[in-house]
């Protein structure tokens, strides 16, 4: 079992699993990542084996190729990617973060109003240039996606701040295997665990709940909340498209 995965199930045994055919998690209209409003965007992925020409949508807010931001993984540059588009769909910047199969990742990109910048594993990874206002698209935040190319992998944690985190908060958040988060400007935070998991609200739907106190619960619409130790991660086929 890769080292990472190790270290992850000393304080935590869950991840949600996207099964890669109808699996998303919904947030809802959110406008955090518009403008030049600075932002940070915690995401703490297990992808399996991404062949080259495969490549899945994993957070969204604008449909894809069009206005807005997203990341993904991608089995042609072996990284996730994240790309910020303008209303004409055109490219404005994007910081692509290499991953390693069946490994837990903690990325971070983070937006302070003129650069983008990309950690791994609480390692600065480069930064660019962002000084044009990102377009507002009115879409909602997905997880997973609803209707294109859908994530196929588990999700440990999800996590928004309206600030650019410190590179020193970053790595204090990955010192606690994901378990303290600085509450200030906490937007939204999702752990995988059983104890964060609503059966059902009142449309029947289960939700993720967020942990910030803000109430931006997540309806979960098909992913299965997987102990990893009952179904280690390296049962997963490479994913082929
Ligand atoms: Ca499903």
């Amino acid at each position: 079992m890769p080292l990472q995965i190790q270290r992850l199930l000393k304080t935590a045994k869950y991840a949600m699993y996207f099964d890669g055919v109808d699996d998303y998690v919904r947030v809802g209209v959110v406008d955090w990542f518009t403008g030049r409003k600075p932002w940070s965007i915690l995401l703490c992925p297990i992808p399996p084996v991404y062949t080259h020409g495969s490549w899945r949508w994993i957070f969204l807010n604008a449909v894809p190729n069009k206005a807005g931001i997203h990341i993904y993984v991608s089995g042609n540059i072996q990284s996730f990617g994240m790309e910020i588009r303008r209303s004409d769909g055109s490219f404005i910047v994007g910081l692509d973060i290499p991953y390693t199969p069946y490994t837990l990742a903690f990325l971070v990109w983070t937006y302070d109003g003129n650069y983008v910048r990309g950690y791994r594993n609480a390692e600065f990874i480069e930064s660019v240039t962002l000084t044009e206002d990102i377009p507002y698209t009115g879409y909602p935040l997905i997880i997973g996606h609803d209707s294109y190319v859908r994530y196929r992998g588990y999700v440990y944690a999800v996590a928004v701040y309206n600030r650019a985190l410190s590179a020193e908060e970053i790595r204090e958040i990955y010192r606690s295997n994901c378990s303290v988060f600085p509450s200030s400007a906490l937007q939204l935070l999702y752990i995988a665990n059983p104890d964060y998991i609503r059966d059902v609200d009142s449309d029947g739907v289960p939700e993720w709940i967020d942990l910030s106190g803000n109430g931006n619960h997540g309806k979960i619409y098909g992913p299965t909340l997987t102990n990893l130790r009952k179904a280690p991660v390296r049962k997963l086929q490479p994913v082929m498209r």
